[in-house]
């Protein structure tokens, strides 16, 4: 946007960073982009170092030959774990040697775009307690083409089976706005690209480093910003391309089980939404949570309740009243429940209406009951 263009920032008043990117066998060309990326887009005083850590890795490419290459570049260090940590314990493992007064996260696979920088650390210098993302604009997985978000950006939301999803800006958050260059209010934030002051995050309790891989820990640390006295935005000035891959390149067995600790620690009765559309997430050992409790209640946190109605108040809040939502069984054969097919790559949603053959019928089946099947959960509106 043209206003972010001419916009002036006072450099040697900015807070400095340091730019944290955990990886697992990364391919090479998109590791590399993202770290000469950040060095050719992010001016020198403010970046005091990029800090990658190396997640166990396995590929030959990523030993020697990686610690090579970074060894001719200035300010960028090499971390390896000794055993395979998972995002939110890799991430944790770079910030320790972070020397920046802002941590900055991305992902191994992005692209930074110039002026990606200063409006993130501008808006923590101005507000310790913000905890701002970029605008992530897509770059495609198969021909690395660059799709720039150009129009009004999407914020964070969430459905009932807690799936990061994408949203239009609400009315009242767009009436609160003197320009189009303001941070924007965001429930959520998709989780692997933000800026956040160091001291801030260790306030808040960095990770819940009980989390494993993959999964959960964006909604957690969402919840946990809004409902102990900080603010997540999305700064429309900066913008940094995702490779979103068909597949990654591990395995993330781990959603279920992180999902329920954010849950239980962060949505108080609210949970159960979240359990009746993920029954197998009620058999997840989720291990120990206490400390994260003891957290919230050190942090004097607000309640689930309050950041529904206060932070994402268009969020739709289902009834689910007893005996009107769960498994349609049959009565001829009581073994047999309906159950939908759904389609690739929806998780969401579970309307009859929505899911159609191409002939028009709704895309269900009879078949035998399971309770633990997320495909067989049903639940009546009217
Ligand atoms: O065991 C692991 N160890 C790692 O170091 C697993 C992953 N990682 C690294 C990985 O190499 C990458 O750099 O962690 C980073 C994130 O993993 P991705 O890129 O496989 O995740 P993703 O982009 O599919 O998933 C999104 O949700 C995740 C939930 O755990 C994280 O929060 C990711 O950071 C997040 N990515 C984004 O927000 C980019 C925009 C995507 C959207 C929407
Ligand atoms: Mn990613």
């Amino acid at each position: 946007m043209p206003e972010c263009r001419s916009k002036a920032f006072h450099y040697r008043r900015l807070p400095t960073t340091s730019v944290i990117i955990a990886f697992y066998n990364e391919a090479w060309s998109t590791l590399l982009r993202t770290i000469h990326s950040v060095l050719e887009t992010s001016p020198a005083v403010l970046l005091k170092e990029i800090i990658l850590v190396d997640d166990l890795s396995d590929r030959v490419y990523l030993k020697a030959q990686l610690e090579t290459y970074i060894s001719n570049l200035e300010r960028v260090r090499l971390i390896r774990t000794n055993k395979r940590e998972g995002l939110v314990r890799a991430r944790l493992i770079g910030a320790t040697f972070a020397t920046g007064d802002v941590l900055t996260f991305l992902d191994c696979h992005c692209e930074c775009n110039s002026g990606w920088l200063e409006p993130l650390l501008e808006r923590i210098g101005e507000d310790e307690t913000a905890v701002v993302c970029p605008v992530i604009d897509t770059i495609d997985w198969n021909t690395f083409e660059f799709y720039m978000q150009t129009g009004e950006p999407m914020i964070g939301g969430f459905d009932w089976r807690l799936t990061f999803q994408w949203h239009s800006v609400p009315k009242h958050e767009r009436d609160r706005w003197k320009s189009r260059i303001e941070p924007i209010r965001s429930p959520t934030m998709a989780g692997g690209l933000f800026a956040v002051s160091k001291k801030y995050f260790e306030y808040l309790g960095t990770y819940d480093t009980g989390m494993e891989v993959w999964g959960g820990e964006n909604l957690e640390l969402s919840f946990r910003v809004w409902q102990c006295g900080g603010k997540l935005e999305i700064h429309p000035c900066s913008h940094v391309g995702h490779v979103f891959p068909k597949r990654a390149p591990y395995a993330r067995p781990n959603f279920l089980q992180n999902t329920a600790r954010a849950a239980e620690v962060w949505m108080d009765e609210y949970k159960e939404h979240f359990y009746n559309r993920n029954p197998p997430a009620r058999k997840e050992a989720y291990g120990d949570i206490s400390e994260r409790k003891l957290l919230r209640e050190r942090l004097k946190c607000k309640s689930f309740d309050w950041y529904l109605k206060n932070v994402f108040s268009n969020l739709h809040v289902p009834e689910d009243r007893p005996g009107w939502h769960g498994a349609v069984r049959s009565m001829g054969i009581s073994s047999e429940c309906l159950d939908y097919n759904a389609p690739d790559n929806n998780p969401t949603g579970l309307c009859l209406s929505a899911y159609r053959t191409p002939e028009g019928r709704p895309d269900v089946q009879m078949r035998t009951c399971d309770a633990l099947d997320k495909n067989q959960i049903w639940k009546f509106e009217n």
